[in-house]
């Protein structure tokens, strides 16, 4: 199966009206969307998703933050998926990111940074599994597989 990743759209995106401007990114770049819904996080799911993060001082305000509104999450597939799409957000602080990222295009935050993805092949499976049952996740071909490979 072609490489996953798991991609959220924060509070802050959802609330800048900037979902459908990430989601036509990864579009565009030839990424195949398998997965898609949204909610208002629950507490214990944001500390779960976060859990690397326990003892950091700004671990209450980022799950304040994360459970504060809607957010998107999805699962796009395609070579590479995972660095590409940590490449296509920029770096954590969108005053650091390169201009060309979301984060470096879209945004002025460290902590409302727009767009969270797996950092690496075996968060992406933890991060999927956590919002995600098999049968939400869809296998099927595109017309332009071929030109993607
Ligand atoms: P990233 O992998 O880019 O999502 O960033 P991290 O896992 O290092 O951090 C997770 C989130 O915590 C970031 F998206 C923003 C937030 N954060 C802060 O609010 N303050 C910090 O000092 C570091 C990260």
């Amino acid at each position: 199966m072609a490489e996953r990743t798991f991609v959220m759209v924060k509070p802050d995106g959802v609330g800048r009206r900037l979902a459908g401007e990430v989601i036509r990114r990864f579009e565009a770049k030839g990424l195949k969307l398998v997965g898609l819904k949204m909610q208002i996080m629950k507490a214990e799911l944001a500390e779960t998703h976060y859990a690397e993060h326990a003892e950091r001082p700004f671990f209450k305000d980022l799950v304040g933050f994360i459970t504060s509104g809607p957010t998107v999450q999805m699962v796009w597939e395609g070579n590479g998926a995972v660095d590409t799409v940590r490449k296509m957000n920029g770096a954590t602080n969108c005053l650091d990111a390169n201009v060309g990222t979301i984060r470096g295009d879209l945004g002025l935050s460290l902590q409302n940074n727009i767009v969270h993805a797996s950092d690496s092949i075996d968060t992406a499976k933890r991060e999927i599994a956590l919002y995600f049952d098999d049968t939400e996740l869809l296998d099927y071909p595109m017309p332009d597989d071929a030109w993607l490979s």
